[in-house]
């Protein structure tokens, strides 16, 4: 019996159309700039978002923290949600390794930022302080349920960037699910970023890697950045070409991800002693909570789960988060909904 990896869409594997074009990857040394299947890709990456240029990375960790290096000087300041992976998921990166500060401001439970609050937090020209720099927002939002944010949200913060001459980074980890979920382009939502990092290995199912897109003189900086970080990949063509793949026929069918996130949604709803998160999913995510009246805690149920070949993330001591992706079929949802029922229920 096959496993129900709920957990993340970074457990995706490689297609095999992936694999055939990885094993027939023409490479070269991608430092030197030599690798034509990695500049293949910077050059899609950077059409389809409508930048002047695009960087591989190893990651979209790397992707945010390069991204950010590159605008920033050390005691510079980021304005970020404070439930931003930036700030929550990636070891405090951009503080440890770029003496960056960062500002939190409280995300709303759409994802969004107030916009009052962003203004607010806008440092005046004081010795004291220190310098404003950057915005930066996520779409989809990951820790705000999967939510999208909207073309007219980032034109209004891109807009109050401009009025104060800051800059707007993108971390679009899964920008392709917030534009397929919109009916929107990427390049739509990424217009008014002066950045965008977005992923190739989650939910496009590409083994490893992200790209950053923004303008030429930004991604020399990136560029270096990205060898100071030990991120120069050398013949890492064979990494691109399962990220060509991934642009070329992954983004479209991340709809059907989001439909069965959906029906997932709904059969666990059916289920007494679960809740989902009101207003979820919008996309690859659901989020769901065990009731008051339940015995068991969130890890209890998902290692009871894993029994049954199910595995789903524990986000907190009553909170599920599963992430449904390429290898999530309609029958692994029937089984997830089945083994919730199995074992919620009986511990009310
Ligand atoms: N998110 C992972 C975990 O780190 C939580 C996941 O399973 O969702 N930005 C966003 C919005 C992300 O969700 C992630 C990964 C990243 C950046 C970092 O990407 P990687 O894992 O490639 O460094």
């Amino acid at each position: 019996m096959r496993t129900v990896d709920l957990r993340s869409d970074t457990v995706t594997q490689p297609t095999p159309a992936m694999r055939e074009a990885m094993a027939k990857a023409e490479v070269g040394d991608d430092v030197f700039g030599d690798d034509p299947t990695v500049n293949r890709l910077q050059d899609m990456a950077a059409v389809l978002l409508g930048k002047e240029a695009g960087l591989f990375v190893a990651s979209g960790t790397m992707g945010n923290l390069g991204a950010i290096l590159a605008h920033c000087a050390r005691g510079d300041e980021v304005i970020l949600g404070n439930k931003a992976h930036t700030f929550l998921f990636e070891a405090g990166g951009i503080s440890a390794l770029g003496g960056i500060h960062s500002h939190q401001v409280q995300n709303r439970l759409d994802g969004t930022l107030a916009l009052e609050d962003i203004r607010a937090a806008i440092r005046p020209d004081d010795a004291h302080h220190p310098i404003t720099r950057l915005i930066a927002l996520e779409n989809t939002h990951n820790r705000c349920g999967g939510v999208y944010l909207t073309k007219e949200y980032t034109h209004a913060v891109g807009q109050l960037a401009k009025e104060h001459r800051l800059i707007l980074h993108l971390d679009g980890a899964r920008l392709f699910n917030a534009a397929v979920a919109q009916g929107l382009t990427a390049q739509e939502l990424a217009e008014p970023a002066d950045s965008v990092s977005f992923c190739l290995s989650k939910a496009l199912c590409a083994p490893v890697g992200s790209v950053i897109c923004g303008s030429q003189e930004f991604i020399q900086r990136a560029h270096r950045i990205r060898k100071m970080l030990g991120g120069g990949m050398r013949q890492a063509g064979v990494l691109a070409a399962a990220g060509i793949v991934a642009l070329e026929t992954m983004i479209d069918r991340l709809a059907d991800d989001h439909a069965r996130a959906r029906r997932l949604a709904e059969g666990l709803a059916g289920i007494p002693g679960l809740s989902i998160d009101p207003g979820c999913p919008q996309t690859n995510m659901v989020f769901c909570s065990l009731d008051d009246g339940v015995a068991l805690t969130a890890p209890e149920v998902a290692s009871r789960l894993e029994q049954f070949g199910v595995k789903v993330g524990a986000v907190g001591a009553r909170r599920f988060r599963l992430v449904t992706h390429y290898w999530i079929d309609d029958g692994a949802v029937e089984r997830t909904v089945q083994a919730f029922g199995g074992i919620v229920p009986v511990a009310v």
